[in-house]
């Protein structure tokens, strides 16, 4: 029989293409896409679509329980620069629809569950360089703090419950269909979107700050190998360390360069570079690569090529 979906939070950058993944994978009526409201209206217009309130255990359930839902990804989420501005609702989102979700695939109303967590629930008492899996966390956003307590809680729900929970910690994700909002790594999305635009970006990070990132298609197919992996192969159920290329704001700007030589950029740090100096700038992600065969595709530069061709697309 196949998988009914549910994505909560469809309309945000990794919602919105990961509806389209899912709906090709498993068919357009099994995907049913839900957000807050209907900002994206390619996804409403493209398969079923449902306003839910993420908080709202209720509207969650009855969605389930009347299109016949086993598996949902809960994709939304404020994220690290959102979240020092609305601490309470941050932790408000982060935590009870997680708890929504938890309680659902225990209560048997759903059979499985995908939910993201980040880089973010590293801080600086971490080893920055090649992160490993298991290592200290102190995060000091509260973005990182509801990443990592949730971690705790999908461990505990696992193993406590059995709920088949699985979830990945996403580096910064760079695509070119929906923009990412308030988070500390959006800057390497925005500049490919200001130098075609205007010639010229404004960078919130200083030149050096190296983080962790990938590119959209790797996300992607991430998520959707992990959720296909046998089961009994998982050896991590709180979240699964995940990396593919590491650069600075430097890196990135010469890449785009190399591509655009009249691309100019300036640094003008503020309060979102106290965050990214406190995340780790590699990752380890050994464990991913075993237990389920993760590999990425794209590097810098290959990326840098896709974004500014459909940038370029999308401006003209
Ligand atoms: C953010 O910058 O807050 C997110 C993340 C790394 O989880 N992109």
């Amino acid at each position: 029989m196949a998988s009914k979906i549910l994505i909560i939070g469809a309309c945000g950058q990794i919602g919105t293409e990961l509806t389209t993944a899912l709906r090709e994978i498993h068919g357009v009526n099994n995907v049913i896409a839900s957000d807050i409201n209907t900002r994206k209206l390619d996804l409403v217009y493209s398969g079923p679509f449902e306003i839910i309130d993420a908080k709202n255990f209720n509207a969650i359930k009855d969605c389930c329980v009347n299109h016949n839902i086993d598996t949902v990804y809960l994709m939304a989420a404020l994220l690290s620069a959102t979240g020092e501005k609305y601490p309470m609702e941050a932790w408000d989102l982060n935590m009870n629809s997680l708890f929504h979700v938890l309680n659902l695939a225990k209560g048997g109303t759903i059979k499985k569950v995908y939910w993201p967590s980040s880089i973010a629930v590293f801080g600086p008492t971490t080893p920055s360089e090649n992160t490993p899996q298991h290592t200290i966390c102190e995060p000091t956003t509260v973005y990182g703090i509801t990443k990592q307590v949730g971690e705790r809680w999908c461990e505990y729900y696992h193993k406590k419950y059995g709920v088949d929970v699985r979830s990945i910690r996403y580096p910064g994700i760079i695509s070119h269909k929906a923009m990412p909002g308030g988070g500390t790594t959006d800057y390497a999305v925005e500049i490919y979107h200001e130098a075609i635009k205007k010639g010229s970006y404004k960078c919130f990070l200083s030149e050096n700050t190296s983080l962790p990132m990938m590119f959209m298609d790797d996300a992607i197919k991430a998520t959707t190998d992990l959720m296909a992996a046998n089961s009994k192969d998982l050896t991590i159920r709180s979240s699964y360390n995940l990396s593919a290329i590491s650069f600075t704001p430097k890196d990135i700007f010469e890449s785009i360069k190399s591509q655009m030589p009249e691309f100019t950029i300036t640094y003008k740090p503020d309060f979102r570079q106290a965050i990214a100096d406190s995340w780790p700038s590699s990752i380890d992600d050994n464990i991913a690569r075993k237990d389920w065969g993760w590999k990425h595709n794209y590097d810098l530069d290959t990326m840098t090529k896709v974004m500014l061709k459909e940038l370029k697309k999308k401006y003209d």
